[in-house]
């Protein structure tokens, strides 16, 4: 908790032990193949052929498929994005013990009015711009909540601090919101850009995270993906909770 407050955000390693990722990553591609099946049979049985692979192979194949389905079918994969929530892995995220331990202690005598917001799964990839989160702050998303933690993970692939692209902070750019600019896109995800220039006012810093390892981040603090350098795309998943109670450590907006 104190180290939310701040700093604007926290990495807790081994969250989930490798077993549990694996189950988690392996339960999404089964939704997949499942969610396909009557939209797109082809995608539908790749994803089921996939779930045989030895490990290794499987975590790289799902890549794989997920960039297949981005390039074939943009509508479908956005739809998988905001829908694979509905896969019941999920559930295990929340019932985590430590994750449950961090949100308690942030909310404390909120916790009981915490809502939980339907998770996503981020694609990111070398010159895929649709895909890619510019600098914003989750409090402008969500005004009506004036506090927020929000949890972000890595799964199929550990994610290098350099020449890869992870998700990059504002060191210290939790204090304040700031007035945006908001940019929709087809198929992709709504920017709510800071009228800043947050390069220059803030250090920047992106952490290496591996699978099984979560990043804990409040609602005001800066964040966007950072450049894609990889030629391996990158897999994440985000879940936000918030609650409509005025905390006081933060200014309401
Ligand atoms: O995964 C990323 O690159 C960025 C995620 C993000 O900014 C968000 O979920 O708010």
């Amino acid at each position: 908790m104190s180290i939310l407050k701040n700093k604007g955000y926290s990495i807790q390693r081994n969250v989930f032990t490798k077993t549990e990722i694996l189950k988690f990553e392996k339960n999404l591609i089964l939704f997949i193949s499942k969610f396909c099946k009557s939209k797109h049979i082809k995608i539908a049985n790749k994803a089921r052929s996939i779930l045989d692979y030895e490990e290794k192979e499987f975590r790289l194949g799902a890549i794989k498929l997920l960039e297949y389905i981005e390039i074939k079918n943009k509508t479908l994969f956005y739809e998988i994005s905001k829908e694979c929530a509905n896969f019941h892995s999920i559930d295990y995220v929340d019932q985590n013990k430590k994750i449950q331990s961090v949100v308690r202690k942030f909310f404390g005598k909120n916790y009981n009015t915490v809502q939980r917001k339907k998770p996503i799964m981020l694609f990111n990839k070398k010159n895929l711009d649709r895909l890619k989160y510019l600098w914003h702050q989750e409090s402008q998303f969500y005004p009506d909540h004036k506090l927020g933690l929000h949890i972000w993970f890595p799964v199929f692939r550990n994610v290098k601090s350099n020449n890869d692209g992870g998700m990059t902070f504002a060191v210290n750019g939790f204090k304040k919101n700031y007035k945006f600019s908001e940019i929709k896109l087809k198929n992709g995800w709504t920017q709510r850009v800071p009228k800043i220039d947050v390069e220059k006012k803030f250090q920047t810093l992106t952490p290496e995270i591996n699978r099984g390892d979560v990043i804990f981040f409040i609602g005001p603090q800066l964040h966007k993906s950072d450049e894609q350098y990889n030629n391996i795309p990158r897999v994440s998943f985000v879940i936000r909770y918030l609650s409509d109670v005025y905390h006081g450590a933060f200014k309401p907006i």
